[in-house]
């Protein structure tokens, strides 16, 4: 199961990569190019999802990615219309820094009789949104506000009531294409005082930002908008 092989890997300090393709922004006849990129990047995962993606695009692109590599593809999805069975697994995400319940439990519910139809592993994940200077996709469509990046404190107790929920990961996101990264004390304080997997995203662009990520305790990079300007991102 991915979400073993996720914690066997923490539990041996090696770190993973996941590249996030965003439906909406690739043509699929770039698919087997871009995947060839992936393969030959230190990418662990792809993540796939959007804020405003369809389901029928989301199966294609899936498949197509599926014809050229073994990396597991892992949905981190906007809302519930975009489940996809052609996938290994769900993030199956709380937006635990917003307050809306839509976030907290409508969509999830909502999601249970499409995922029941799919051999789909679902991961709990919790999901805190931090400031990071402009407004995001995700706060202008979830309408919720992200936490104060001045105010770890509250963001590790956020992060622990969702360990305590029962999210079996935890995603410290920025935004895609954040103006500023989660801060890195940030991301070492949440990692310490949960046991959990932490994954960190949004607004990393350089080779620098992902390994000062791990080194202050993220287990998995999620990188978006770097690989989507420039697919020779890690390959330069
Ligand atoms: C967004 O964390 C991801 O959900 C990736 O963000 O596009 O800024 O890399 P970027």
């Amino acid at each position: 199961m991915l979400y073993n092989e996720i914690l066997s890997a923490k539990r041996k300090g090696q770190k993973l990569l996941a590249i996030l393709l965003d439906p909406d922004k690739i043509a699929l006849d770039e698919v087997a190019v871009l995947t060839d990129k992936i393969n030959r990047s230190p990418a662990t995962h792809i993540f796939v999802g959007g804020s405003i993606v369809e389901a029928t695009i989301i199966d294609e692109l899936i498949v197509r990615l599926k014809q050229k590599t073994v990396l597991p593809v892992v949905l981190f999805p906007g809302n519930p219309s975009q489940i996809s069975n052609e996938a290994d697994a769900i993030l199956f995400l709380t937006l635990l820094s917003g307050r809306n319940p839509d976030y907290l439990i409508e969509h999830q519910v909502n999601a249970v009789p499409i995922l029941k139809k799919t051999k789909l592993e679902v991961i709990s994940t919790g999901y805190i949104l931090i400031e990071s200077g402009t407004q995001t996709a995700v706060e202008r469509v979830s309408k919720t506000d992200p936490l104060d990046r001045e105010n770890s404190d509250y963001v590790v107790q956020t992060a622990q009531a969702g360990e305590f929920i029962g999210n079996k990961l935890m995603y410290l996101e920025a935004g895609s294409g954040a103006k500023n990264a989660v801060p890195l004390e940030m991301i070492r304080k949440v990692s310490q005082n949960i046991e959990i997997p932490l994954i960190v995203g949004g607004g990393i662009r350089s080779k620098k930002a992902i390994d000062a990520a791990y080194d202050f305790g993220a287990d998995l990079v999620v990188i978006g908008t770097a690989f989507e300007n420039n697919p020779d991102f890690f390959n330069l």
